[in-house]
């Protein structure tokens, strides 16, 4: 059995879906994850990531993406990354051909670009228009965060892996918050609080306020749940209490968790609003929305 989790509705439903195909042609977990994501970026019509998404204050698109593998601990990441998809490729890269974790900005880039990567314009009239139509209403340089598009649609795709007997991984991939000062990091590419994988206990994620997520450790503090005998829902559950207690901003804008352990048992928990997860099992689809918890 193979299973694929992934955040937020329509981009994960892209992700999840080529997630799947991938391992249709017998993909590892990593190569699945990856595919999934990349697939993802090209798709301009997604806001989320990648190519179309929108952009930072200075109009342009900085990616953040990770991916880490349960059964070595390695990962890969790379942040402010512009001009070069997929993200999660360079990302994996980094991990596969690098002895680092991550790299960063321009550099980030000359390492893809020598990698083999071409040079990409991630602008397209429709991420342009909506720009120019925040400039006129913003001020730049302000942080809007996830509420700049009306509607929290996700910003980010997360993705968990797991194959029997007991082998798991996980990626993000994210434009991060929409119009953030340039520069700015989220939660996604930083090991332990976008993403967690270890074979000995299961693998997390995480999505929405990335400096809440960040300072909550988010993913790694699930999975140490999971390992101390939580289940992934009671996991979440308890990261996503802690931080409505002790992080009190973490009520203010959607900050998810979600995770998933050796048996397969998903969870998810949300600080505020709603948090669809899609669940892939052998190519079955589900989608569980996960409602804030009341406190
Ligand atoms: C970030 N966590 O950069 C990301 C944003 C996100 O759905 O997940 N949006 O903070």
């Amino acid at each position: 059995m193979t299973t694929f989790v992934a955040t937020w509705r329509e981009p994960g439903e892209v992700a999840i879906r080529n997630a799947w195909a991938r391992r249709q042609k017998g993909g590892s977990l990593l190569d699945c994850l990856e595919h999934g994501l990349a697939e993802a970026e090209w798709d301009a019509s997604l806001l989320a990531i990648g190519r179309g998404a929108l952009p930072n204050a200075d109009g342009e698109v900085e990616l953040d993406a990770s991916i880490m593998d349960g059964a070595t601990l390695e990962a890969g990441a790379v942040c402010s990354l512009r001009g070069i998809l997929p993200a999660i490729s360079v990302a994996r890269r980094v991990l596969e051909s690098t002895p680092h974790v991550m790299l960063a900005g321009d550099q980030a880039r000359r390492f893809a670009l020598a990698q083999g990567f071409e040079p990409t314009n991630l602008m397209t009239p429709e991420n342009i228009a909506r720009y120019e139509q925040w400039c006129e209403q913003n001020r730049p340089g302000m942080l809007h965060h996830v509420h700049a598009v009306g509607q929290h649609v996700g910003d980010t795709i997360t993705m968990l892996g797991l194959e029997a007997p007991g082998h798991v991984a996980a990626a993000s991939s994210t434009s991060g918050l929409p119009y953030k000062l340039p520069g700015r990091v989220g939660d996604s590419p930083i090991v332990g609080a976008g993403i967690y994988a270890d074979d000995e206990v299961g693998a997390a994620g995480a999505t929405g306020w990335g400096e809440e997520l960040w300072k909550a450790v988010a993913s790694f503090r699930a999975v140490e749940q999971m390992r101390r005998g939580a289940s992934p829902q009671e996991a979440c559950e308890a990261v996503v209490r802690q931080m409505l207690r002790r992080q009190p901003k973490s009520r203010q804008l959607a900050c998810a968790v979600f995770a998933i352990d050796l048996q397969g048992r998903v969870g998810g928990a949300v600080t505020e609003g709603e948090f669809p997860v899609w669940t892939c099992r052998d190519g079955e689809l589900s989608l569980t929305v996960h409602r804030a918890l009341e406190t």
